[in-house]
């Protein structure tokens, strides 16, 4: 029903507010309400972060027609991240934008990246809707440089992705390069076809494209669980503003991550960067499962499962979640060993995942390593010696130890005041006691050896009081 009456408004009027918007005839505030079957306006900042503090682990895509140079350009191998290829090799538009033509991944099946995502523990999913080269990957009326209308393929790869959420109950969220636009004269970013980004009329770029895009992407593809905006260069704060002021209006549940250019909803760390320590905010680290985002033929450094799972958990005991990422190829095809490294992590999940999922920061802090006296790291600051033996997340009255390195004696526990009244290893259907003995008053946990498949496990300690006490 709610489904019927979006597709009802959409059909009449797909960019009633883009048009009001732009012709600037009515205050938006007045013109932009909030699309027809959307959540409602979160009633407070807890309310409104409440999913993604529970989700911690996110699929990220990058996919365009980039994947379909792969990192090599007229036989030239294009160093760096597959998706700047045009930007790496100044690839005039015009040559550019042929690749729209070749672009027909015939084995794009949205319910088989869904059903990925759902294998692997994952709890949303975010898509390059418009990366820096400005060729959209869904049906854009705003510009004809889109998937749907320049290439053979003809398919509305987001309104796929966007259904196959809807229907498998998955967050979906959209990447949307709000500055840098290098088809766009005005964008930011192409200065061998457009000149330098000061000479360009940038708010005419940004009125005129990438504002009724985003309204576009807020208003025909269901509820968005948050976009995810990027570099954003000449972004003042005013600029930004415009942006949030759209999603606000058009769907107020929309998180608005870290790089819009203007406070968002919460922090993105740099690429692949986890912060040494806790960090109190919200916050959310965006990383590759290889070096690229977007699809490199050459680029087959994978992540194995245990790196993965480790940098989740150290992620979600400092408080954040994991954005990871996959770049299909031009096919349509997620690279096989992502896609197994992945569903290993999430048969993983399927058994700890009581550990990571809404848990806690961990009150401890010791088990993140030190900062070495001596050493520096390449900026000149002291270097972060990082200890990778366990990381400790938590729920109300229970502590969850996983465990990377098991030392041979057992487990030499954090010192904490609270009595501990039980101890098993999760995923034990018996709960058989983990035996707990206090040797020179610091208590040990007798946790046997894994087994020959586990690389990493969890130990829950349920304890007396909600909070530790150190
Ligand atoms: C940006 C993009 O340029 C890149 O193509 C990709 O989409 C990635 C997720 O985001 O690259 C960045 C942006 C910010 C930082 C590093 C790379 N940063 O803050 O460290």
């Amino acid at each position: 029903m709610k489904t019927t009456v979006r597709s009802w408004f959409c059909r009449i009027c797909p960019l009633f507010p883009a048009f009001i918007f732009m012709a600037g005839a009515v205050a938006p505030s007045a013109a932009m309400a909030q699309v027809a079957g959307m959540p409602p306006a979160p009633k407070s900042q807890d309310e409104k972060m409440a999913w993604f503090r529970e989700a911690k682990f996110g699929l990220f895509i990058h996919w365009g027609l980039y994947a379909i140079p792969a990192g090599e350009w007229k036989g030239q191998r294009s160093p760096g991240i597959g998706e700047w290829v045009m930007h790496r090799m100044k690839i005039p538009v015009r040559e550019y934008e042929q690749l729209a033509s070749q672009f027909n991944p015939f084995k794009f099946d949205a319910e088989e990246w869904v059903k990925m995502a759902e294998d692997a523990g994952m709890k949303y999913i975010v898509i390059t809707s418009k990366h820096h080269d400005g060729f959209a990957m869904y049906r854009s009326k705003v510009s004809p440089y889109n998937v749907f209308d320049a290439t053979p393929f003809k398919r509305d790869v987001l309104k796929e992705l966007a259904d196959a959420c809807a229907k498998r109950g998955m967050q979906f969220g959209f990447y949307y390069s709000q500055a840098q636009d290098w088809h766009d004269p005005n964008g930011a970013g192409n200065t061998w076809d457009f000149g330098p980004d000061e000479k360009k009329d940038f708010d005419n770029y940004l009125r005129a494209k990438a504002e009724p895009q985003v309204t576009e992407l807020l208003t025909g593809y269901g509820p968005i669980c948050l976009i995810w905006f990027d570099t954003p260069r000449m972004m003042t704060p005013e600029r930004g503003k415009r942006f949030v002021d759209i999603v606000h209006q058009l769907q107020p549940a929309t998180l608005i991550d870290g790089r819009l250019g203007i406070q968002g909803d919460y922090h993105s760390t740099g690429d692949n960067a986890i912060p040494n320590l806790t960090r109190n905010d919200d916050w959310e680290t965006p990383a590759t499962v290889n070096h690229t985002w977007g699809f490199r033929r050459d680029d087959e450094d994978w992540k194995s499962p245990t790196e993965i799972i480790f940098k989740l958990l150290d992620i979600v005991s400092k408080g954040g979640n994991y954005l990871l990422n996959v770049g299909p190829d031009a096919d349509g095809i997620i690279p096989q060993p992502s896609v197994d490294n992945l569903r290993t992590v999430g048969r993983w999940l399927k058994v700890y995942g009581e550990a990571v999922y809404g848990a806690g920061r961990s009150p401890f802090g010791e088990e993140f390593g030190e900062f070495s006296p001596t050493q520096k790291d390449r900026n000149g600051q002291p270097l972060f010696l990082v200890r990778n033996d366990w990381r400790c997340t938590t729920k109300p009255g229970k502590l969850y130890f996983t465990l990377f390195t098991i030392p041979r004696e057992g487990l030499d526990l954090p010192a904490f005041k609270n009595p501990i009244t039980k101890a098993y290893l999760l995923g034990d259907r018996e709960k058989k006691e983990i035996t707990i003995e206090t040797i020179n008053g610091v208590r040990v946990a007798r946790v046997p050896r894994p087994g020959p498949h586990a690389t990493s496990y969890v130990l829950c300690l349920e304890i007396k009081g909600d909070t530790v006490e150190r």
